[in-house]
């Protein structure tokens, strides 16, 4: 009986096209669904492209896979893959591995992983990133799990992957939850960008006047340039869009509530734990939660605002290009600061710059702009912020008057642009001499006793605020 080199169980839009992915790369695979329908479908639409072996039972797909057995999951994160787990773990062998392809929470997969490793089984909690035509014409791959699980695995998720310069986006991210936790944070990076996005949008439209379509055009223009990226390409696209029904922009007959599943969320709640300011990525996901709340806003809509409206400044769209830049290097600067924290947490010794290139294509994020952040981090692997590298420091340099008067410019007219402001306000931040955190220690330290430290000398000290003020050493 000829056997597959890997199997897919779980045949929605993503397991199905990464399934065709493999047959398409001469690999055969063995595909399974809980409902037998979609297996059948898959190999009746699409059986030509290559070698598929269709098993309706959990037996039957296992005893169709080659040893060691290569088990990729595809389905709902969450319930539904401890469910499959549970349901396949006792018909594998020690030395076999189960993939989990779905965006799985990075602390699940490192229990599911220390799991099976009691079991002798390997566990490859995997980042797949790309949408549904990534998954069939080539995702960018973020696999963690064992070394040895990637000597086995490796070569054929390099394989089915999206490349740059002959380059596979595809590459072992670290042990156990590894691979999650940077497919956690590039989507919380995806959230920062495509609300920086949306901010430049907006303003373009309501502080400069342009029209859908003009903004479009003007999308079109940055794309040819260092915003070169998916997300502008298709933010053109969105934009230039116009709906059948009502002859309309599109982007006007869509409902303005934007819509999570919640890895943004989880991005910024690690974020939280591991002491990371992650601002860009906070401000986005609550962003599109100021959006959902409809009645809230509804009830707040006939608050004053400026009296001011358009300014027409000719060259102000060259200034939101500027400002989009530099806050865009500030959400990847603290995403990529997330993942070296996370890393050090954990001992996942992930490589920052290998990130960087593996997100070069097939991903939602790809852009022109993560070559130079794969230089950054090649020149200097132990950099300590993106905002440092010469080139970022120069381009931030460069566009900051630019950024403060877009800043500005939707403080004054009243336009909501939270991406921009917080990430101006990192990089004030970061560059500051002195920041009034030294005033916060003063009053914690007068409610409290919670002590502070002093710039001229060692230890912690206390003041005697309900006394006579002397200073204490604690
Ligand atoms: P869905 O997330 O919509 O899940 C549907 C699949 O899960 C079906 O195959 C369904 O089987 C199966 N399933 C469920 Br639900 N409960 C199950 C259970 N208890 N036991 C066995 N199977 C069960 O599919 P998707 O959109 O293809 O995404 C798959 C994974 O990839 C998810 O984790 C998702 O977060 C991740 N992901 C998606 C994208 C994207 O662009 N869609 C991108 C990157 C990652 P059934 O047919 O029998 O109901």
């Amino acid at each position: 009986m000829q056997k597959a080199r890997i199997g897919v169980t779980g045949l929605a839009v993503m397991g199905r096209n990464l399934a065709r992915n493999l047959a398409r790369h001469g690999h055969p695979v063995a595909v399974h669904n809980r409902t037998a329908a979609r297996t059948k479908a898959l190999v009746e639409e699409f059986g030509d492209e290559g070698t598929f072996l269709p098993a309706e039972t959990a037996e039957r797909f296992v005893a169709s896979l080659e040893r060691p057995r290569r088990l990729v999951i595809m389905v709902k994160a969450g319930g539904p893959t401890d469910a499959v787990i549970d349901e396949f773990a006792p018909l594998l062998e020690p030395g076999d591995m189960i993939v989990d392809g779905g965006n799985a929470n990075f602390a699940d997969t490192r229990r599911r992983e220390a799991a099976l490793r009691e079991r002798g089984l390997h566990f490859v909690g995997t980042g797949i990133s790309g949408g549904e035509e990534g998954a069939l014409h080539g995702p960018s791959i973020m696999p963690g799990g064992s070394a040895e699980s990637y000597e086995a695995l490796g070569p054929l998720l390099e394989d089915i992957s999206a490349k740059v310069d002959g380059t596979p986006c595809c590459t072992h991210v670290g042990p156990d939850g590894a691979g999650h936790f940077v497919k956690m944070v590039h989507n919380g990076i995806e959230y920062a960008d495509m609300q920086l996005i949306a901010e430049s949008y907006d303003l373009l439209r309501h502080a400069a006047g342009l029209a859908p379509a003009e903004i479009a055009e003007v999308f079109r223009t940055w794309n040819t340039g260092r915003l070169g990226s998916y997300l502008i390409e298709i933010t053109a696209e969105v934009l230039a869009h116009t709906d059948a029904a009502t002859g309309k922009p599109f982007v006007d007959v869509v409902l303005d509530q934007a819509e999570q599943k919640g890895t943004g969320r989880w991005t910024v709640q690690t974020a939280l734990d591991l002491g990371v300011p992650v601002g860009g990525i906070a401000e986005a996901v609550f962003a599109r939660s100021v959006s959902g709340h409809a009645a809230l806003r509804e009830a707040a809509r006939g608050l004053p605002g400026p009296s001011r409206s358009a300014i027409a400044d000719s060259g102000f769209a060259d200034s939101v290009e500027k400002a989009l830049y530099a806050s865009k290097i500030v959400a990847y600067a603290q995403g990529f600061h997330e993942i070296q924290a996370g890393s050090a947490e954990y001992g996942w010794n992930i490589d920052l710059g290998a990130m960087a290139a593996i997100w070069r294509g097939g991903c939602i994020i790809r852009a022109r702009f993560l070559d130079r952040i794969r230089a950054a981090y090649a020149a200097d692997p132990r950099t300590p912020t993106l905002l440092t590298d010469d080139h970022f420091a120069e381009a931030v340099g460069d566009a900051q008057d630019a950024w403060r008067d877009v800043v500005a410019a939707a403080a004054r007219l009243g336009i909501p642009a939270p991406g921009f402001s917080t990430a101006l306000a990192y990089y004030d931040s970061l560059r500051a001499d002195r920041l009034p955190a030294a005033l916060t220690q003063g009053q914690r330290d007068f409610f409290g006793a919670h002590t502070y430290r002093r710039v001229d000398r060692e230890g912690s000290y206390h003041t005697l605020w309900g006394a006579d003020r002397t200073e204490t050493t604690t």
